[in-house]
């Protein structure tokens, strides 16, 4: 049996800012337990009124464009800044090479090592949808821990980007230099979702590159239409190695806060993630009280082969399921 504090335990120690009870926490709110989910959500709940005073920063690019560097930099400057920082990753690529969260680790060392940070690396083998909608909750007890800032790290290649942008207030987009038009993989759909653009490792031989790109992206981000926040997203320049452009990046974070808060749109968007937070749950909770049920794994195990073989409809059976879960006779 794994260690489990009492609920007083959890909230206390997260308000007086205990490191080890908050990722004591973390595990309490991403285990899949039920008498853990019971006691996380009672939690959460305890902890909201603390929650809503940080800056909310979701971090996303394509693997090796060089977010952790970024962060470890960036991180850094923050705490110069005098703001605490914790950083959360949502990486599904995590999953397949157990090494990049030791990685990752090396990686963010300095500020790792500062006791106004905390760094919380994914969960390995966790499912994606599952990560991520635990990351939220995860975020909320950072923010109860009086974290200023909060980066969340997810790599720009899934649908891990979408569940971020859906739980932070800015999305910051890392970009290499050089592919241009190519979008290295990034689908509009994601720079259309960045507040701002970041042309990364603008160092050494890469400059005369990334003053290019900087310009075709500029381009490219001019023909999306403008969002109900009023916001266009600058494209800017950056190194993690030399520092250059970093503290730009942080006073366009400032300036953005600053005008969606005057603006109500802050408010406005925590308000619609809250309602989405609630919608994922309670999709979460329907599948996994729904698939397990005895009698819906007994008839899924009795019929999947008639599925599978075409002799029943999935429509059908799906109604068929739905009938013995909820005992209605007619749906
Ligand atoms: N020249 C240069 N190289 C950089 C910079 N930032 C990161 N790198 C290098 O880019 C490589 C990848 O960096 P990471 O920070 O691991 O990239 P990542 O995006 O976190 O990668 P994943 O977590 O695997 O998705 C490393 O070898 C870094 O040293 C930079 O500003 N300039
Ligand atoms: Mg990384």
């Amino acid at each position: 049996m794994r260690k489990r504090l009492t609920l007083k335990e959890y909230k206390n120690g997260i308000l007086n800012k205990d490191k080890s009870i908050l990722s004591q926490a973390i595990t309490l709110v991403e285990s899949s337990l039920e008498s853990d989910f019971i006691l996380a959500s009672d939690l959460v709940q305890e902890l909201l009124p603390f929650t809503g005073n940080s800056i909310r920063i979701g971090i996303t690019g394509v693997p090796g464009v060089g977010k952790s560097t970024f962060i470890e930099a960036f991180g850094q400057l923050l705490l110069k800044q005098d703001k605490s920082v914790a950083v959360l990753a949502v990486d599904p690529s995590s999953q397949k090479t157990k090494g990049s969260i030791l990685g990752d680790k090396t990686r963010m060392e300095n500020l790792s090592s500062d006791k106004r940070a905390f760094i919380r690396p994914s969960p390995t083998g966790s499912a994606l949808g599952g990560v991520s909608s635990k990351t939220r909750e995860a975020m909320l007890l950072c923010e109860a821990a009086g974290f200023d800032v909060i980066l969340i790290e997810t790599v720009g290649v899934g649908q891990s980007e979408t569940a971020v942008k859906g739980m932070v207030d800015f999305f910051l987009l890392l970009m290499l230099a050089g592919a241009g038009d190519e979008l290295q993989g990034i689908k509009k759909g994601i720079m259309e979702m960045a507040d701002i653009l970041v042309i990364h490792k603008a160092d050494g031989e890469n400059l005369s590159q990334v003053k290019k790109s900087q310009s075709v992206y500029k381009n490219a981000l001019h023909l999306f239409p403008q969002d109900e926040k009023k916001w266009s997203a600058p494209v800017v320049t950056a190194s993690s190695l030399s520092g250059n452009g970093l503290s730009e990046i942080w006073q366009t974070i400032e300036k953005y806060f600053q005008q969606m808060k005057e603006s109500g749109y802050l408010e406005k968007n925590r308000s619609d993630q809250r309602l989405k937070w609630l919608e994922e749950n309670l999709q979460l909770l329907i599948s996994r009280y729904l698939l397990g049920n005895q009698e819906v794994q007994n008839l899924l195990a009795k019929n999947k082969k008639k599925v599978a073989n075409g002799e029943l409809s999935p429509l059908v059976f799906a109604r068929d399921l739905m009938n013995v879960f909820f005992s209605f006779k007619e749906l």
